[in-house]
């Protein structure tokens, strides 16, 4: 059996007779279906396209695609070639995409039109690219539609290839730095399926799911597309920006049986049902929540309101997806649960040492969907992937009952008095005040040149300045009194990665 990832995830359905299900659909006016049926001779014909169109096996076919039906054809049909989709965060910059076009030297390249303003300067630029397709209406001068790129092709057959062989890129910029290309293998994909899918989230065929988090980023990448494909269940797909009011109608209008979202979505959700005075009937029976740790009030919140808990784990764009969680049945809000099945974590010291219960150490992860290397980094492939570990630049702190408590990336703990700081734990307390709608903490020197933690706060809409004296009220009786904040300043928007990571080096920078 061939170990191409496009046999077992498209054609399988194929033969298990799930051809007229509905694998895809879009979440907006005049949305579009795609069924197994479909997406399996839309990825083939896409395979054939490719062939024709030159694009050799192993070449990089970059992806600018944002959630439609598109992205599974283009996706899955470059692998059944063999070559290699590189799937793109599309709120990047023109000068971020054309980095990445030199780095990857994609020689194809699939443009949503919406995207086209940001992209055209940067792929027209590329001296690697050969083709450009353009996913809308009209195909600007020099590019090409997407219907003509697949007229006139006949479903191309899976290539045979080893299960070992690199399947697609990602990018990861991380909460720091320029962006790594991250190089999956086939067999990475369905692992994530056996493991968190299967074991935690129990996916079945009768689901429907809907991600906020977007396709190209690797949460999303499982969420909406590998996960329900792994058992022939549906997902929304939504195009546009995941704001409240967008995912709200979308859960109502679509019915969701599992809705994976981020804190920050979690926490905008609620405060606009607690302000509208309703929620969404939904029939969710698993939510899950990553890309950040979850504070524990949301968690508690969500569960008091929607009936139903939020599983909160921990990933990564190099484990592909979620490899510590809690589970269903088994939620302590504040921790990030065990590790999935399939995986193992442990907690060194800067020595590489493992460290007791209690004690903050760096976590290291063993899996099978561990990617292969950064694309042209030996220094950094070196320094992450540590022969069968994979290093994660998060601390955690194991409790006595063996879960995970979540300290903050190696770069944002700081030391006040001689001991570890974990800006995550201030956070959480300070988001437990109720003016309070997000929070970031870092240290900043005091007059004495020592560090201490200073906050900076998202305050709910209806709240001002004159709530910094209630929270520091609050913060200093909920926490320690060496750790609570000796500076709050109010900010409009915490500085974040487009897959929701606080970038707290920026607030570094301003304090
Ligand atoms: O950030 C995370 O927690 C995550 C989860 C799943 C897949 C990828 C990532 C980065």
């Amino acid at each position: 059996m061939t170990g191409n990832a496009s046999h077992w995830f498209v054609d399988r359905h194929i033969a298990e007779g799930r051809g007229a299900k509905t694998a895809f659909e879009e979440a907006w006016e005049g949305g579009r279906q795609l069924t197994y049926g479909a997406l399996a001779e839309g990825a083939g014909q896409v395979a054939d396209a490719l062939t024709r169109s030159g694009i050799s096996r192993e070449a990089r076919a970059a992806m600018f695609v944002l959630d439609q039906i598109e992205f599974p054809q283009i996706f899955w049909g470059a692998l059944k070639a063999g070559v290699v989709p590189v799937a793109l965060n599309t709120l990047l910059s023109t000068d971020v995409y054309g980095a990445i076009l030199r780095d990857s030297r994609a020689a194809i390249a699939f443009v949503s039109q919406e995207l086209w303003d940001v992209v055209a300067p940067a792929v027209q630029a590329s001296p690697h690219l050969r083709h450009i397709v353009v996913i809308g209406p009209e195909a600007p001068e020099g590019t090409q539609s997407w219907e003509a790129f697949v007229a006139g092709t006949t479903p191309a057959e899976t290539l045979e290839c080893s299960a070992d062989e690199i399947a697609f890129w990602l990018y990861s910029s991380g909460s720091t730095g320029a962006p790594k290309g991250v190089r999956h293998v086939h067999s990475a994909l369905r692992q994530t399926c056996d493991t968190f899918a299967r074991q935690v989230l129990d996916i079945q065929e009768t689901d429907k799911v809907f991600s906020a988090a977007k396709l190209f980023f690797a949460y999303g990448l499982g969420n909406g597309m590998s996960f329900p494909m792994s058992v022939g269940a549906t997902s929304v797909l939504f195009n546009g920006r995941p704001t409240p009011d967008t995912v709200s109608h979308i859960l109502e209008a679509h019915q969701p049986t599992v809705y994976y979202g981020v804190p920050t979505l979690y926490a905008a959700l609620l405060h606009k049902w607690e302000t509208d005075g309703a929620a969404p009937q939904v029939p969710l029976r698993c939510c899950t929540s990553a890309g950040e740790a979850l504070p524990a009030e949301i968690g508690r919140k969500w569960r008091d309101l929607m009936g139903i808990d939020i599983i909160d784990g921990v990933g990564s764009t190099e484990m592909l997806h979620i490899f510590l969680s809690n589970r269903p049945g088994d939620v302590q809000y504040g921790t990030s649960g065990t590790a999935v099945p399939g995986y193992e974590v442990r907690l060194v010291d800067e020595d590489g040492a493992e460290v007791d219960t209690g004690v903050v150490g760096e976590l290291l992860v063993r899996g099978g969907s561990a990617a292969a290397d950064y694309w042209n980094q030996r220094d950094k492939t070196r320094r992450t992937f540590e022969g069968e570990w994979t290093r994660t630049g998060d601390k955690y702190e194991r409790t006595a009952a063996g879960r995970f408590i979540y300290c903050g990336r190696t770069d944002d703990m700081f030391k006040v008095s001689g001991i570890w700081v974990s800006p995550f734990e201030i956070e959480q307390a300070l988001v437990a005040f109720p003016a309070v709608l997000e929070a970031a903490v870092v240290a900043h020197r005091d007059e004495d040149d020592l560090e201490k933690p200073k906050a900076f706060v998202v305050l709910k809409p209806g709240h001002g300045p004159e709530a910094v004296a209630g929270i520091r009220a609050f913060i200093k009786d909920k926490i320690g009194k060496w750790k609570y904040p000796r500076w709050i300043e109010i900010i409009d928007d915490l500085p974040k990665t487009s897959t929701g990571k606080i970038q707290r080096f920026k607030l570094r920078g301003r304090s």
